[in-house]
């Protein structure tokens, strides 16, 4: 399938993931949900090929919208079995994203509504426009999220934040999404974008197999209790220790070098 309406581009160690449908605000329907999992097949198979991708930024094309849902003209008319295979196919796609081997960062440009709010949850991280919208409008449209919504901004901001956002509709701006834990930063419209390669860049100079590790043990962390979380924080830890970048590093701060470059081996 063509890459229509999902734009990569590579800048050094990261490559930019954006949705660019503006026409309808980068609404997601089916074709885009499995773009989206074709580009995160598509960073996969570089990283297997040992490109030294460190970091994917996730961002909507337009002044307006990040992403502003699920397309609504293309769910009106389904039926059960089309629902579920839809729900598939969006959820696929979303947990391929969340669990790429690097950190995923969404620069939330504009509206993030819907399955656009749920795009942005399944990244790591997100930095918001101070214009930036957010919302779960689904159930003023008789529908519950349905890629993701419930489980993961249960897990990241607590319950009754979801249980709030998702029985009400209501709409929050980027400071406010701050204060709740669900974005990690805030910036001006015409700066979001160099403050998100800032951020990332940051995370670039860190040793990559390290936080690949660390995104590892945290990811599996989640959905586990907490001895076999510690289990997995020890093998991540230990591993690092068969490094370059581990001596490099460890040796850099023992001779007081400035100087210390991580090479991804
Ligand atoms: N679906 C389809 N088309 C859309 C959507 C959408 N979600 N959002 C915007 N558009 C289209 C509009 O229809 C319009 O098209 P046209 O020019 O042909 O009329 C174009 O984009 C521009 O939009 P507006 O003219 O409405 O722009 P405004 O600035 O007036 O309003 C809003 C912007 C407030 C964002 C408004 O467009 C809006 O409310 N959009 C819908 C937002 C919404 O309800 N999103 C949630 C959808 S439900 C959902 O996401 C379910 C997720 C679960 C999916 C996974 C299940 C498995």
């Amino acid at each position: 399938m063509d890459l229509e309406h999902v734009i990569l581009e590579t800048d050094g160690h990261k490559v930019k993931m954006t949705i660019n449908k503006p026409e309808t605000l980068n609404a997601l329907n089916t074709s885009l949900y499995n773009q989206i999992e074709q580009a995160c097949n598509d960073i996969r198979r570089r990283l297997d090929e040992g490109e030294d991708i460190r970091c994917v930024i996730v961002t909507g094309a337009g002044e307006k919208s990040f992403v502003a849902g699920a397309d609504i003209s293309e769910m009106s008319t389904m039926n059960l079995a089309e629902a579920q295979r839809f729900g598939v196919e969006c959820n696929r796609a979303f947990r391929n994203l969340e669990t790429l081997p690097v950190p995923t960062v969404a620069a939330l440009n504009g509206y993030t509504l819907g399955g656009g709010l749920e795009l942005a949850l399944a990244c790591d991280l997100r930095i918001a426009s101070k214009k930036a919208r957010l919302a779960f409008p689904e159930t003023g449209l008789g529908i519950t999220p349905g890629s993701g919504g419930t489980q993961r901004l249960s897990r990241l901001a607590g319950p009754a934040v979801a249980m709030e956002m998702i029985f009400t509709g209501r709409m929050i701006n980027g400071e406010e999404a701050l204060n709740m834990g669900i974005v990690s930063d805030t910036a001006e419209p015409e700066e979001l974008m160099n403050v998100v390669n800032a951020f990332c860049d940051k995370i670039c100079q860190k040793a990559p197999i390290a936080i690949r590790a660390a995104k590892r043990a945290i990811r599996r962390g989640l959905e586990c209790d907490t001895d076999t979380g510690l289990a997995f924080e020890i093998e991540a830890f230990s591993q690092c220790f068969t490094t370059e970048d581990q001596k490099e590093g460890m040796r850099g701060f023992l001779e007081k070098r400035k100087d210390i470059v991580y090479k991804n081996k």
